[in-house]
């Protein structure tokens, strides 16, 4: 079968390459299950303690291939209209959520543009670093659609309503430095430094507490959704259990003994 996921190991970061460069990484199921299926490996591999995704070739993504029989409306006349909501239920939803709660954090290094679901996917990531040559486009009402792969809930979070409504209304490009202004990501870098820098970052998170590291995004995400002061238990009850793991009591002595920690939950 044609490795549409490229996986490389860097130490303890596990690199994920979308592979279709001659279609700037449009997705079709077939890569869309390779995705998840390298994301489960990864969440499994208890070596790995940081993912990294990017593009291969001068895309990051364009998005869902729009010529994938499963999405490309049908040309013969009285055909019956497909139902484009299969690629979702069957594809990116169990994408996003696998993504959304890997045991790890997951580092996004957007090479070039990000199209439809391409940036939406890139969105998701824990961190997103960017080329000064990438750029985000929410192009789904240019052919009819709304944002989906989690666009709708991601963009009003990261920049507010109205940038949200602009940038999913017009579908038009945002390079990579006003995405940076916008909150929309977290840093540019020049292009000939990205995959480097986005390597160093992921090998920093993974040197880190991968538990508490995942228990503040999902602290973050669940937020969203509660009053302030049942955040506020929340958090006390989390922290209460990181407080009897073994990487509050390294990381404390560490620091009291003024020495590098050694963390290991996962
Ligand atoms: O329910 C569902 O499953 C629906 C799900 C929808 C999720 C979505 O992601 S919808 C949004 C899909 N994506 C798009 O609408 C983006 C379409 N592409 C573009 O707007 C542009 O290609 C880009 C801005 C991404 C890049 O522009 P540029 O000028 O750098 O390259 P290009 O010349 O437009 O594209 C190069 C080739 O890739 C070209 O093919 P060719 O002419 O060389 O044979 C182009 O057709 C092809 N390509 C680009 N994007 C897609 C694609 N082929 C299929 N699907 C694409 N999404």
């Amino acid at each position: 079968t044609e490795v549409l996921i490229q996986s490389e190991r860097h130490g303890a970061v596990r690199l994920l390459r979308l592979n279709r460069p001659e279609a700037l990484n449009a997705f079709t199921a077939a890569m869309l299950g390779q995705l998840r299926q390298a994301l489960d490996a990864a969440a499994e591999d208890g070596a790995t303690r940081c993912v990294l995704i990017t593009g291969a070739g001068r895309a990051f993504s364009a998005g869902q291939d729009l010529a994938d029989p499963h999405v490309a409306p049908s040309r013969e006349p009285g055909a019956a209209p497909k139902d484009i909501g299969w690629m979702l239920e069957h594809c990116y939803i169990p994408l996003a959520l696998r993504l959304r709660s890997l045991p790890v954090p997951v580092v996004a290094a957007v090479n070039g543009v990000a199209a439809g679901a391409g940036a939406n996917l890139a969105l998701s990531c824990d961190i997103v670093l960017a080329g000064e040559s990438a750029s985000f486009i929410q192009a789904f009402s240019k052919i009819g659609l709304i944002p989906d792969c989690g666009g709708t809930w991601l963009l009003p979070r990261l920049v507010g309503r109205a940038k949200a409504l602009e940038l999913a209304l017009l579908g038009d490009k945002v390079k990579a430095v006003e995405a940076e202004r916008l909150g929309l990501i977290s840093r540019v870098v020049a292009d000939a430094e990205l995959q480097d820098a986005a390597i160093a970052l992921a090998q920093k998170l993974a040197g880190m507490p991968t538990r508490a590291l995942v228990e503040t995004r999902r602290a973050l995400d669940e937020s969203m959704k509660l009053d302030y002061e049942t955040a506020l238990q929340r958090e006390a009850a989390l922290q209460s259990q990181l407080g009897f793991a073994h990487d509050y009591l390294e990381g404390v002595a560490a620091f009291m003994n003024k020495r590098q920690p050694e963390f290991k939950d996962r």
